[in-house]
C-alpha cells in the first residue's frame, strides 16, 4: 500500500528522536536518507520535539508545534519514548497521542531474517500488522476504592470502522507479497464481544470487496497458540493482523525470532501520512554508550520511503543492510559484536 509520488521539489521529513537511544540512531537514519542522492527528492529535515525528557523540562510531552510541523511534512521518523510505569499527573505517551492526532491507524512491522546467502529465501518473512488506535491504549483507566481495596477498570474499545480499516491494510499488505495469506489474531473464545467483532469484520473484507481479495488466503489464530507456534514454525506466517496490544506484544517477540529487537523497523501509517519508528524502545541501560543498533532506525526510513512511493531507494538501503549483516564483521553488541552505532552506520553508507 503506497502513498502517491506526487512530483516533489524536496522531501520534508521531520524528526522526532524523543527519548534515549533514540537520540542516537534517528540521526543515524537521517545521514543515509541524506546519502541516498537523487533517487530521492532531496530530503529537508524537521527537528522535533516530543517525549518524556521534554516533558521534565517542559510540562508538555508533546508540544502542539509538533503536531502542527508534522501536518506540513512528507513523512517523519520518530526514536522511541520511555514513559513512566507510574501515572504522572499531566504525563501522556506521545507516541500513542501522535498516532492519534495524525491518525496513523496501522503499525506495519516487517520481520525478516537475513539469509546466509542472498539468493536463499529468509527463514521468517512475516509482517505484524497491528491496529494503532485503540484497544486498551484509548487509555481509559479508572481506579476506584472499594470496600476490599482499590479496583482497577480499563476499557477496550475496538470498533467495526477500525477493525475494517486496519484489516484492508492487511489485505492489501498480502496482496503484494507472494503468499498472500493473512492470519487474524484475536482471543474471540475468551472475549467474544470485542475481539469477536475484530475478527468478523475482518473476516467479511473479502465478501464486500468484488473479489480484489480472491487470491488472498485467510486464517485465524488465537493469540496465545499464534504466539506458540511462532517460536516454533514461524515460516506459517505471512501477514498477521492485530488488535493493538496483541499486535504490540507479537511483534516484539517475533524480533527475538531475527535476533534483536535492534534489527525491526516499522511504520505508523494512514491514509496521508506515514512515520517510521523502530520498533525497540528507548533502551536506558545502553543510553549515551554510542553502541545502540541503528539499523531498526535505517530500516524505518526505508520502509517509510516504501510507504511514500520511492521503492528503488528504500530497496537500495535494505540491500545495504542485509551485507552489513550478512558479513557480520560490523555488529552492535545486540547481535554478539563489539560495533558502535557510529561503525554500523559508516558499513551501510559504504555499501549504499
Ligand atoms: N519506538 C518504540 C518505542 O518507543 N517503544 C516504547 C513504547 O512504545 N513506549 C510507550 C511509551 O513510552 O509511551
Amino acid at each position: 500500500r503506497r502513498m502517491a509520488t506526487a512530483a516533489r521539489q524536496s522531501l520534508k521529513i521531520g524528526l522526532i528522536p524523543a527519548d534515549g537511544i533514540g537520540k542516537e540512531v534517528i540521526p543515524a537514519a537521517r545521514k543515509v536518507l541524506e546519502a541516498i542522492g537523487s533517487d530521492i527528492p532531496k530530503p529537508e529535515f524537521v527537528p522535533l520535539l516530543a517525549g518524556w525528557e521534554v516533558f521534565v523540562r517542559s510540562g508538555t510531552a508533546l508540544p502542539e508545534e509538533t503536531v502542527e510541523a508534522l501536518r506540513e511534512c512528507d513523512g517523519a521518523l520518530f526514536g522511541a519514548v520511555s514513559s513512566p510505569s507510574r501515572r504522572v499527573t499531566g504525563y501522556s505517551s506521545p507516541i500513542v497521542a501522535l498516532r492519534k492526532e495524525l491518525d496513523l491507524y496501522a503499525n506495519v512491522r516487517p520481520v525478516i531474517s537475513v539469509a546466509a546467502n542472498p539468493e536463499e529465501k529468509p527463514a521468517v518473512d512475516l509482517v505484524v500488522v497491528r491496529e494503532n488506535t485503540e484497544c486498551l491504549y484509548v487509555k481509559q483507566e479508572q481506579l476506584v476504592p472499594t470496600e476490599n481495596g482499590k479496583e482497577a477498570r480499563a476499557t477496550r474499545l475496538i470498533t467495526e470502522r477500525a477493525s475494517r480499516r486496519i484489516g484492508k491494510m492487511a489485505f492489501e499488505i498480502a496482496l503484494g507479497r507472494p503468499r498472500k495469506q493473512v492470519t487474524i489474531i484475536h482471543k474471540s473464545n475468551v472475549l467474544s464481544v470485542t475481539d469477536g467483532l475484530f475478527r468478523e469484520t475482518i473476516r467479511q473484507i473479502p465478501f464486500d470487496s468484488n473479489g480484489r481479495y480472491d487470491s488472498v488466503k485467510l486464517e485465524e489464530q488465537i493469540v496465545d497458540s499464534a504466539v506458540y507456534r511462532l517460536f516454533r514454525e514461524p515460516q506459517i506466517y505471512d501477514v498477521m493482523v492485530a488488535p493493538n496490544l496483541y499486535g504490540d506484544i507479537i511483534s516484539d517477540a517475533a524480533a527475538a525470532l531475527v535476533g534483536s529487537l535492534g534489527l525491526v523497523p516499522s511504520v505508523n501509517a494512514g491514509d496521508k501520512f506515514v512515520m517510521g519508528e523502530p520498533v525497540h524502545g528507548s533502551a536506558p541501560d545502553i543510553e549515551g554508550k554510542g553502541i545502540a543498533n541503528p539499523i531498526a532506525a535505517i530500516r524505518s526510513a526505508a520502509l517509510m520511503l516504501r510507504h511514500l512511493g520511492y521503492t528503488a531507494p528504500a530497496d537500495r538501503i535494505d540491500r545495504a543492510v542485509d551485507q552489513v549483516i550478512r558479513e557480520g564483521q560490523v555488529l552492535t553488541p545486540d547481535l554478539g559484536g563489539k560495533s558502535s552505532t557510529n561503525d554500523v552506520l559508516d558499513a551501510v553508507l559504504k555499501k549504499l
